[in-house]
């Protein structure tokens, strides 16, 4: 399976392209249009969210309520476009449309991808990067990985996000509660957090962040139940199922690390803390006494839950910009202000979720391939079952 997508923040829309998905599968808009409003929550989001309420068309490769086997096309509209048609209009504009629009951005803000996209496509105005290099292109990538959730959840697989930590505050979480419950509680906290004692001062720090012209970052963890055992393979380096989750998770914007487990604590363990033991039951087939790995060993999934996390820089549009220099003048000036967020780490978790659901469905689809999903259901089944026997 593969997916593109395209569109800019203030054009008219944004768009996913899959290809690959079985056909015969269940799928209609509010799978989809469900998952597009748990990613425009969250404490700390900027107006922008007020201006838009996602909602996917689906405008090929779905008939009546199943998938057809081609492509599934899913769009989703920018109502803030009304607002930009002549600034981010495709048509062409003469010299004086040109001058009369004030919106040349030349003044790149540190940490965001003006200044080296600018100078890699050679354009003068930044906006040109800009709007693509924004988050809101994370729309679509929900819209594409809501797809992909559902697949896994027709194959018992069962996903979920929270947010371990946001500008220096841990939520404490001494014991995970099972999966359905987490679920519950991380949508029910405006920052997707476990512990409500944590989420509280979490919500204060980003008040404190957003009245400073400030932003900050965090740590989100995505938590799946139910993958097969051995999805994945050691045999090759770019076979690996974990390499393929790491780099789904540091590509969605503003990510700079990954984890799984205890991640990089495993550094400061010897190897009998670390390594989880094996054990074998008839309900379960293999298990393992603990989950240090995160459910990976060798590129392939344990049958354990997987334990993912990924750590957000802040925001780098910051009302209280930072030094930058002019590209026309080369003097030095503070970064132009563009309208953003103060803290999107709960609304990353939720993208989180979405990239890690689209590359485990990818997964199995290529290692169980089906032209017809209830191929799909049998062929995964039979691995459970050949697994817990083995
Ligand atoms: C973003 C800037 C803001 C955010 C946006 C990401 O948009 P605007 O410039 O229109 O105010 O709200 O996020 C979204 C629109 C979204 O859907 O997540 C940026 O520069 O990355």
């Amino acid at each position: 399976m593969r997916y593109l997508t395209s569109g800019e923040s203030h054009g008219p829309q944004l768009t996913a392209i899959i290809e690959g998905l079985p056909a015969g599968m269940p799928l209609v808009d509010s799978d989809i249009n469900e998952e597009l409003s748990r990613r425009q929550k969250g404490h700390g989001r900027g107006r922008r969210m007020q201006i838009e309420k996602d909602t996917v068309n689906i405008t090929s490769g779905v008939r009546h309520g199943y998938t057809l086997g081609s492509p599934v096309c899913l769009a989703v509209e920018n109502n803030d476009w009304k607002h930009w048609t002549k600034i981010m209009g495709a048509e062409p504009l003469n010299e004086d449309e040109l001058a009369e629009m004030k919106r040349v951005i030349s003044r790149p803000r540190p940490g965001h991808a003006d200044l080296n996209g600018a100078l890699k496509y050679g354009h003068r105005d930044m906006r040109n990067v800009l709007e693509r290099s924004s988050a809101r292109e994370t729309t679509v990538r929900v819209a594409a990985g809501s797809v992909a959730k559902k697949l896994l959840s027709l194959l018992g697989i069962k996903i979920t996000s929270h947010v371990r930590e946001i500008g220096g505050i841990s939520a404490d979480i001494k014991e995970y509660p099972p999966i359905d419950e987490m679920m519950k509680i991380s949508e029910a906290s405006p920052v997707r957090c476990l512990d409500e004692n944590a989420g509280q001062k979490m919500m204060n720090l980003i008040d404190e962040a957003k009245q400073n012209g400030d932003s900050i970052g965090g740590i989100v963890e995505v938590i799946v139940e139910g993958m097969p055992p051995g999805v994945g393979s050691y045999v090759h380096y770019d076979r690996k199922l974990d390499a393929k989750l790491a780099s789904a998770i540091v590509s969605i914007n503003a990510f700079k690390g990954v984890e799984f487990g205890i991640g990089f604590q495993a550094a400061r363990k010897p190897g009998s803390e670390v390594h989880d033991e094996i054990a074998w039951n008839e309900t379960d087939g293999y298990y393992r006494k603990s989950n240090n790995l995160g459910g990976f060993e060798g590129g392939m999934t344990t049958g354990m839950p997987i334990v993912v996390r990924g750590v957000m820089k802040p925001i780098p549009t910051l009302y209280k910009p930072l030094q930058s220099v002019d590209i026309e003048t080369k003097e030095p000036f503070t970064a132009s202000i563009e309208r953003s967020d103060s803290c999107a780490v709960p609304a990353a978790a939720v993208v989180a979720e979405h990239a890690v659901a689209w590359e485990l469905a990818s997964a199995l689809m290529s290692q169980f391939y089906a032209d017809r999903f209830e191929t799909l259901l049998e062929t995964v089944e039979m691995q459970r079952t050949y697994a817990r026997e083995f």
